[in-house]
């Protein structure tokens, strides 16, 4: 039983275990007791009588009736006015409405089943027609309500899996351990930045990052303090990465990778200096490194224009040769 449910039935009530509840509106108490009269024989209907066309509608909000039984001719609001007004309401529209009236012109009738009600019915019905009716709307209220139950809970699951579709997708793109995009990511962003840089006659910059000793620091410091440095090592990475124009990635092991479509060669050369300072001023201690006593990267940049030609691999093993220039040049520090 889900929301749905429970908002058109009254609280704790599940469809098997509700009666058929018929409202009776009628002004004239008379017929409100012979109605009373002919249903009191009938154990799984349960009655209901308002005779204030004024309340009616607030009434049957209350009651949430499977059907309702509505005098034509009402003093002040007419029969037909009230039955509009059901209509109007989300909470008790569907209730099937059996309108009641002396008047047997099929006029009459048309204009009621035009205002919305469900049946007609000549006053006094007999007493097995009128239970017959009351029973096959009600019944059919009911199964219509458990049909929208199931189409919601329906809804509900559908977009339950394309939350998780779209949550895996996210995290499809991401390294586990620090939360950057990884690989995968990269190789998909830098294929599509390319022929879009190519187009816009922008110039794409690479920067390879790499951990300086890192062996060194894992076998002083063991694996998980090697883990923490690499994360603080990312969120230092990350704070000088623009979303609108820069992506960084794990690249793998103690390697990142920076793409930019807003730098000059000078720009990816300071780019380089600033992320250099960044890191060793973390002040994260390398006691065994042979480059400074704090954790130290090492940078690569290139750049390329991509509308004159070359591809993302070329443009990434140039940013890894000036890695290696920058290695073999004593670490800590960029070349381009
Ligand atoms: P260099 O300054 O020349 O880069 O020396 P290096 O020791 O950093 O380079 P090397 O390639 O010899 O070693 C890289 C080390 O990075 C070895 C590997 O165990 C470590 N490493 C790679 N991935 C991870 C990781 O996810 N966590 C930890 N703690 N260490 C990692
Ligand atoms: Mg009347
Ligand atoms: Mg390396
Ligand atoms: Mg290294």
């Amino acid at each position: 039983m889900n929301s749905r449910t429970r908002h058109l039935l009254p609280a704790g009530q599940s469809k098997e275990d509700y009666p058929i509840m018929v409202l009776l509106v009628d002004d004239q108490l008379m017929v409100g007791e012979a109605v009373r009269r002919l249903l009191a024989s009938e154990p799984d209907l349960d009655f209901h009588y308002c005779s204030d066309a004024n309340v009616a509608a607030a009434v049957a909000k209350e009651m949430k009736p499977t059907v309702i039984l509505q005098d034509l001719v009402m003093p002040g609001t007419s029969g037909l006015e009230l039955v509009r007004r059901y209509r109007s309401d989300p909470l008790i529209r569907n209730i099937p409405v059996i309108m009641l009236s002396t008047k047997e012109e099929a006029a009459t009738k048309s204009e009621a089943f035009a205002a919305g009600a469900n049946d007609y019915l000549v006053k006094l019905p007999d007493r097995l027609e009128l239970t017959a009716r009351i029973r096959y709307h009600s019944r059919a209220y009911l199964n219509q309500i458990q049909r929208d139950e199931a189409y919601a809970a329906l809804r509900e699951s559908q977009q339950a899996l394309l939350n998780m579709n779209m949550e895996l997708q996210r995290i499809a793109k991401l390294d586990g351990l620090t939360g950057l995009s990884n690989r995968r990511y990269f190789d998909e962003y830098l294929s599509a930045e390319w022929p879009r840089a190519a187009q816009d006659h922008e110039a794409l910059g690479v920067l390879m990052i790499d951990v300086d000793d890192f062996k060194r620091y894992n076998d002083t410091y063991g694996h998980l303090a090697g883990d923490e440095v690499l994360k603080a090592v990312a969120r230092t990475l990350e704070h000088h990465c623009r979303p609108s124009s820069d992506l960084i990635a794990r690249f793998g092991g103690e390697e990142f990778v920076f793409v930019s479509a807003a730098l000059s060669a000078d720009g990816v050369r300071q780019l380089g200096d600033t992320l250099c300072r960044a890191v060793e001023a973390l002040g994260l201690p390398h006691r065994a490194s042979r480059v400074s006593p704090n954790v130290t990267i090492s940078v690569g940049g290139a750049l390329a224009y991509p509308a004159q030609g070359g591809t993302p691999m070329f443009l990434i093993e140039a940013a890894d040769k000036a890695l290696y220039q920058s290695k073999e040049a004593g670490r800590n520090r960029t070349s381009v």
